[in-house]
């Protein structure tokens, strides 16, 4: 296959072609090398939960040894895809908690309370006082309510009350309310294992459950501490690509999820200490850039640039420029040792719970942060002295980009210091101006030419007026498109679309974080039902999720969390259920008239369009607004009385 048939963007492109004139193995051959990958496991009707098995499901030997059909099995291996996508979610807002409590208790080793008024706010959300009691106190309350939220044994979740009453109300229910998450995670694992739960609708009702304690519980508390702990992001301008490594400095690449040691990097790096070293050892300074959900951490938070998304993270090793790659936990790919030793690049790991082999593994000592980042520094430093520069070629592709759009900066972009609020969205959609919202999110992932199924929809919605809001290496791909700025308003929305743009200042794809940042995006949706007009629970809002081009078991957590919670879920490649009609039909079918919501599955982008439209329209249709407005030419005089 040719390398354009599996990048987009002109510095993957470059990238690529220097990986194979190095002979470094990508990601991209050893999804050729995989050839057909096993039809069985595609179908969810492998299982090997015990060792009876491995068994098989095929038209003639329809039962497993224990006598489990196709049903129990694709269902059973679906759930455990949930656990995994919300373990990984919810460990991730664990440790920030517990960084939390120890930051309230005066042990916080470097970390502060950044942003008061985002804990006040969240104390008041929980029903903590916070009036008259210093910011320690309320964090230390604030922490250990979130930590009992994993441990609850019998009690839902106390963040289940952020979303409207007849949400909450649905899940009560149908019996979907999560208790404590780290019990969801153990029961669910426990009903899949051989011979317990083998009813395939209680076993996708466990599945929405457990996909709720992610949603609402550990993505929506990772969010909600690390806004408290590094600050809440409001826009911020960057630049995205590895055309930002520096030719000339030491270039460290921080890839991962955790904000906690980045957040620090971000300091160390630009410490004069540390730029002086840097200049003595030949360079003219450090650049710090991310990848995967990291970048857009930081990115969020202190406008460092992306260097790229999960599908770049090896070719941004194969630039030669790298000095040192700090990986953490989540989508860090196993290869990258072995790339990095075709370069000068060192790989450095820096949690315990995730070594890989051939990496440096420094143990990162949150306690002890800066002395962790700056020998980390001081490495690369030293590292920058050994780069190959026959070695080196450094796309030049790069393009501008904002982000930083929490719930809280879209509401002042839309109303103003003064009168923050999302009532100029909600008139937009109810006029008509805007059609709905919809979140694109997910990954990237070799089995599809990357960011194109992206691309092209992106292009597609705004166009059709739609709000365009994004996460995780989604998010990157507009970003490196240069679809993340207003001025794309101007050329690529639609006339509706683009009036309410260009009126607030605000691109028409609104960058707003990382995976876990997906809990913004119910945050927005609730918002948008506070604010009145457009229904009272989040399945009456013209708002549909999609995840193009999705890869990890976060993902599916994520889409299953999204329909539990009322929006519909458009999928670019199937879930892995196609071995069970059952299954398949309660998930895109049945499921709706549980929640309101179902999931789509829609290959390409331009199907997806269409889909999303018939969803918005239904949407609107059954709101009464989906009369088409008289179209008018605006004079001067007009458009001084238009609200947004
Ligand atoms: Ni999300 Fe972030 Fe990217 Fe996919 Fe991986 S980086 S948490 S899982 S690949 S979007
Ligand atoms: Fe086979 Fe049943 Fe064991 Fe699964 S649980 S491996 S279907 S015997």
């Amino acid at each position: 296959m040719s390398v354009n048939e599996l990048v987009s963007d002109q510095a993957s492109l470059e990238a690529l072609e220097k990986a194979s004139l190095d002979c470094v193995e990508t990601c991209f051959d050893r999804m050729g090398a995989q050839k057909n990958q096993c039809k069985f496991g595609k179908k969810g009707i492998c299982c090997r939960v015990c060792h009876m098995g491995p068994c098989k499901i095929t038209p003639k030997v329809t039962r497993g040894v224990c006598g489990a059909d196709a049903d129990t099995i694709v269902a059973r291996n679906y759930l455990r895809e949930v656990v995994g996508g919300t373990a990984a979610h919810s460990d991730h807002g664990r440790h920030l908690v517990l960084r939390l409590k120890k930051v309230a208790q005066g042990k916080g080793g470097g970390y502060e309370i950044k942003d008061e008024g985002a804990l006040r706010r969240a104390a008041r959300d929980f029903k903590i006082d916070e009036e008259k009691r210093t910011k320690e106190d309320v964090a230390l309350d604030l922490a250990n309510l979130f930590l009992d939220e994993f441990m609850r044994q019998e009690e839902a979740l106390a963040t289940l009350e952020l979303a409207p009453v007849k949400r909450q109300a649905i899940w009560k229910n149908k019996k979907v309310a999560p208790l404590g998450i780290d019990r969801m995670v153990v029961e669910s694992m426990h009903r899949t294992t051989m011979g317990v739960d083998h009813d395939y609708k209680n076993l996708m009702m466990q599945a929405f459950r457990t996909a709720l304690a992610d949603g609402w519980g550990g993505s929506r508390i990772a969010m909600i501490v690390s806004d408290i702990l590094f600050g809440t992001p409001s826009p911020v301008r960057s630049d995205a690509n590895l055309g930002i490594l520096g030719e000339k400095t030491v270039n460290i690449l921080v890839h991962g999820h955790e904000p906690e040691l980045s957040e620090i990097l971000a300091v160390v790096s630009n410490d004069p200490e540390m730029i002086d070293l840097a200049k003595q050892a030949g360079a003219e300074g450090i650049t710090l850039a991310g990848i995967c959900c990291t970048a857009n951490e930081i990115l969020m938070r202190h406008g460092i640039p992306i260097a790229g998304s999960f599908l770049q993270q090896e070719l941004a090793v194969v630039t030669g420029a790298v000095e040192t790659m700090v990986i953490d936990v989540q989508c860090c790919m196993p290869s990258l040792p072995e790339i990095a030793a075709a370069y000068h690049t060192e790989i450095v790991s820096t949690t315990d719970i995730a070594k890989t082999p051939g990496a440096t593994h420094l143990s990162f000592k949150a306690d002890d942060a800066f002395a962790s980042a700056k020998n980390i520094v001081r490495r690369a430093i030293d590292n920058y002295q050994r780069r190959d520069h026959s070695k080196v070629a450094i796309p030049s592709a790069q393009s501008p980009v904002i982000g930083g759009f929490s719930v809280d900066a879209i509401k002042y972009m839309l109303g103003g210091r003064f009168r923050a609020s999302f009532r100029p969205l909600n008139d937009a959609i109810m006029a008509g101006r805007i059609k709905g919202v919809v979140g694109i999110v997910g990954c990237n992932n070799p089995k599809t030419k990357t960011d194109a199924y992206i691309n092209v929809l992106t292009k597609e919605l705004i166009a059709n007026n739609i709000l365009v809001l994004k996460t995780g290496c989604a998010a990157v791909a507009s970003a490196k498109q240069g679809m993340l700025l207003p001025e794309a308003a101007l050329e690529d929305a639609g006339a509706g679309l683009r009036e309410v743009c260009e009126a607030v200042g605000m691109p028409p794809v609104l960058h707003m974080g990382s995976c876990v940042d997906n809990s913004r995006i119910l945050e927005a949706a609730v918002e948008i039902v506070k604010e009145g007009g457009l229904g009272d629970d989040i399945s009456q809002v013209p708002a549909v999720g999609i995840a193009p081009e999705w890869m990890s078991e976060k993902a599916v957590a994520i889409g299953t969390y999204f329909v539990a919670s009322g929006i519909n879920v458009i999928l670019g490649q199937p879930f892995s259920i196609g071995g069970s009609d059952n299954v398949t039909g309660f998930l895109n079918e049945s499921c709706n008239e549980l929640f309101g919501a179902s999931f789509h599955d829609c290959e390409d982008p331009y199907q997806a369009v269409r889909k999303t439209l018939e969803i918005l329209d239904a949407a609107r249709e059954s709101l009464g607004i989906n009369t088409k407005l008289e179209r008018k030419l605006y004079d001067m005089d007009d458009r001084r009385k238009l609200d947004v």
